[in-house]
């Protein structure tokens, strides 16, 4: 938070509808944090009866969310930020992000219920009547695996579909569950005008109109060419029959989509002027709120699993693993994405079983071992991981000459839990074409020096940190600032331009030449070794 006024006056508001709730960001033009404020769907909004913001079906895959909800959660996020004296006549762009994947069902009567939005009613009471799905596939949805094998057949198998959408078939990506929509309740399916995103559905509620899917969370759809960053039509065509027109159109990130509508200008005070840019999904909108805006700029988030997310240039899709999405803001590149099932879990389990619970221990016993472990190896799968994908679990380890050995030291495998994480990642990441040259970490585990220098040591790059968190909310505030400034110059302004004040991340780590000599040389023996494991 500051309370810095000296500021031009325009303020750029940037929402986060998450799985769990919706979260507002308001900064200003010295990307200052004015206000925040968030809803939580369970307490604020009891009456859905979601736990986690989500109702979990009985097939123990079917994952939903009411989209009402989230539509009720937008007027109590306001109220709550007009509570708080939010200027609201000052914010002159508003932009956001919504939980990837998840798909809003519109029938033809939401045209009118949201261009005639009346600021004397609640959102809620206007638009119950024009969802033609009335709870939501989300992103923790895993009942569409047949419809995933289905089209990665009709489109040439799991390489292909990559190759064509940027990922293989995944069960939580949108089009494989417009496919199961289709095929299970057709009549849904001839009822829907529009299938929106969660994050172009909130664009079109402040809209009064329905807005773009953004080139970005677009991707994560299985439905759009990675290449050309339009619908694909051999995947909508193995998909469900009219689609391209129930999807609309496609835009890149920066896109205005129009004024915000009465309603809010009326009910809140926003200034009739007030832009809505694009909105995005919420891995992307972090991209955005960490700056990574240069080829070889790469975050890790050190969380309950780690991501490692980054800009690039030049996209190895792959058949097996990870997701290649266009750039949230620079139409020419693209951001590719990674998840490590077994992040801070097992550097926990390990810290519990090899340092007596303390971190300080578990940094001493890395600072007393080699780069390297001379030569051993612990693989640590406590849970089924998704990089890579595998349903064996357990801990396995290896001495120098590759053979299996039932366990190692504690200070051994306290190191070796932490060199084996970032060595995976730095595989899996060049696998798909991520070559940083600079590494942002945050999450948790970032305050950890010592996690620090071997993530610094196995890259061989510098790592940054810095107060900020891969907020996806403060990232839709930055990008509404970029979207805004786009349309006010006329023409495409780079996003680092925009960025060009925003506070530095600060150096945390330098590499140790020597040290990443050690794990470059042990990469092929580890990922082979991570491959016999994997299965
Ligand atoms: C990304 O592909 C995911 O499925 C999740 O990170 C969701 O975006 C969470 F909202």
């Amino acid at each position: 938070m500051n309370d810095n006024t000296n500021t031009n006056g325009n303020l750029f508001l940037g929402l986060d509808s998450s799985t769990q709730g919706v979260k507002g960001t308001l900064i200003d033009a010295e990307f200052g944090v004015v206000l925040e404020d968030a809803v939580n769907f369970d307490s604020d909004l009891p009456e859905f009866e979601t736990e986690g913001g989500v109702h979990r079906h009985a097939d123990g895959l079917t994952i939903t969310s009411p989209p009402i909800m989230w539509v009720a959660a937008i007027d109590i996020l306001f109220e709550k930020l007009k509570a708080a004296g939010c200027p609201f006549s000052s914010v002159v762009a508003v932009s956001g992000s919504g939980q990837q994947h998840g798909s809003v069902w519109l029938k033809s009567s939401a045209v009118d219920a949201l261009a005639g939005l009346d600021s004397g009613l609640a959102l809620r009471d206007q638009l119950a009547d024009v969802f033609s799905v009335a709870d939501s596939p989300i992103w923790m949805d895993a009942s569409t695996q047949s419809q995933c094998d289905e089209r990665e057949a009709a489109l040439g198998g799991p390489q292909a579909v990559a190759d064509l959408t940027g990922s293989r078939a995944y069960v939580r990506f949108t089009g494989n569950q417009i496919a199961k929509i289709y095929q299970k309740d057709p009549e849904a399916y001839g009822q829907t005008d529009r299938v929106a995103l969660v994050s172009s559905f909130v664009a079109a509620l402040l809209a009064g109109k329905y807005a773009p899917i953004d080139t970005s969370d677009g991707s994560g759809m299985n439905l759009m060419d990675i290449r050309t960053r339009e619908w694909s039509p051999e995947a909508l065509a193995c998909t469900a029959p009219e689609l391209a027109a129930k999807l609309g159109p496609i835009a890149p990130g920066h896109k205005t989509v129009g004024k915000i509508h009465s309603y809010f200008t009326e009910k809140y005070g926003f200034s009739p002027e007030c832009t809505v840019i694009a909105f995005s999904g919420d891995n992307p909108n972090s991209l955005a709120g960490l700056r990574l805006q240069s080829a070889g700029d790469v975050a890790i988030s050190l969380g309950t699993s780690d991501t490692m997310f980054g800009y690039l240039l030049d996209p190895k899709p792959s058949g097996v693993e990870g997701h290649i999405f266009a750039n949230p803001v620079d139409p020419e590149a693209y951001m590719v994405m990674l998840c490590h099932m077994n992040g801070s879990l097992a550097r926990e389990r390990v810290r519990d079983s090899a340092a007596g619970g303390s971190w300080d221990a578990f940094g001493e016993a890395i600072a007393n071992t080699p780069a390297g472990n001379d030569g051993r190896v612990g693989i640590f799968f406590f849970e089924p991981e998704i990089s890579p994908p595998t349903a064996n679990t357990g801990t396995f380890f290896f001495d120098r000459n590759g053979d299996s050995i039932d366990n190692l030291t504690p200070e051994s495998e306290a190191r070796a839990v932490v060199e084996s994480q970032f060595m995976s990642m730095r595989s899996h990441g060049c696998g798909i074409g991520l070559e940083p040259s600079n590494i942002l970490a945050t999450g948790g585990a970032s305050a950890n020096a010592a996690i620090l220098k071997v993530m610094s040591d196995v890259f061989g790059v510098p790592v940054y940190t810095g107060e900020q968190t891969a907020s996806a909310s403060l990232g839709a505030a930055y990008r509404a600032m970029h979207g805004w400034t786009c349309r006010v110059k006329g023409q495409f302004v780079p996003f680092a331009e925009v960025m060009s004040g925003a506070p530095s991340f600060s150096k945390a780590v330098d590499p140790d030449p020597a040290a990443h000599e050690v794990y470059s040389s042990m990469l092929p023996r580890f990922s082979e070794l991570e491959q016999r494991v994997a299965g």
